[in-house]
């Protein structure tokens, strides 16, 4: 199977590190793919329509995109060790717990960034960089929520390492760019971050 993805982007390093949690990453061609040029190409938009990347190719030549959706499919291919649930309740307050954070984190922090950062320009036009403080805003608060949830929580959905916990590392991650780093600002969040350093394929 065939992996499109892009240096620095946070959505495909969601799947990566899926992959390598899973210990999997190498059954995948891995193929990079540059954003704004590529990634609006007639090739790479009848792999997905909306431009963008991470998709994976299957080897019977269907097109999967939507990161979550890929991982989905990973875990049902490769079900351990399990980062979904394992069973429908667990699944439902995993999934709960990512989407708080891809919605709540993850996409303002992309946002912020996308209209704020001049090398970001050409990926966002027009930037509009009241917008990308309201998010910069928005994020802040829910990461601050997160901060106050770590506080009584090993992992960002519970007590087990999940998707949950790769898709808040993404997101804050992505805000390197602006230099911003909520581990040092959050004291909950940076002993949580340390974890995630230990594990070895937060890389
Ligand atoms: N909801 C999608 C979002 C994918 C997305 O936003 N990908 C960005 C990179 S992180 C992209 O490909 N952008 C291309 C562009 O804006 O030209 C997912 O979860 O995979």
């Amino acid at each position: 199977m065939k992996f499109y993805k892009a240096p620095i982007a946070p959505n495909p390093l969601r799947v990566e590190i899926f992959m390598r949690e899973k210990g999997i990453y190498d059954n995948f061609e891995h193929i990079d793919v540059e954003l704004a040029q590529e990634t609006k190409t007639d090739e790479h938009l009848s792999r997905n329509h909306l431009g963008q990347v991470p998709v994976l190719e299957l080897d019977d030549g269907r097109f999967l995109s939507e990161s979550r959706a890929i991982c989905t499919y990973i875990e049902g291919l490769y079900p351990e060790p399990n980062l979904m649930g394992n069973d429908f309740e667990e699944r439902a307050f995993i999934e709960m717990t990512d989407r708080q954070i891809e919605h709540g984190i993850l996409y303002p922090i992309y946002h912020w960034i996308r209209h704020i950062h001049p090398g970001l320009a050409k990926l966002e036009k027009p930037q509009v960089e009241d917008w990308g403080h309201v998010n910069e805003g928005r994020a802040k608060r829910a990461i601050g929520t997160f901060d106050i949830i770590l506080a009584n929580r090993e992992y960002c959905a519970g007590d087990r390492f999940t998707i949950a916990d790769i898709t808040l590392y993404c997101g804050l991650n992505f805000a390197r760019i602006v230099r911003y780093k909520a581990w040092e600002e959050f004291e909950n969040i940076g002993k949580w971050h340390k974890k995630m350093l230990e594990r070895g394929t937060f890389k």
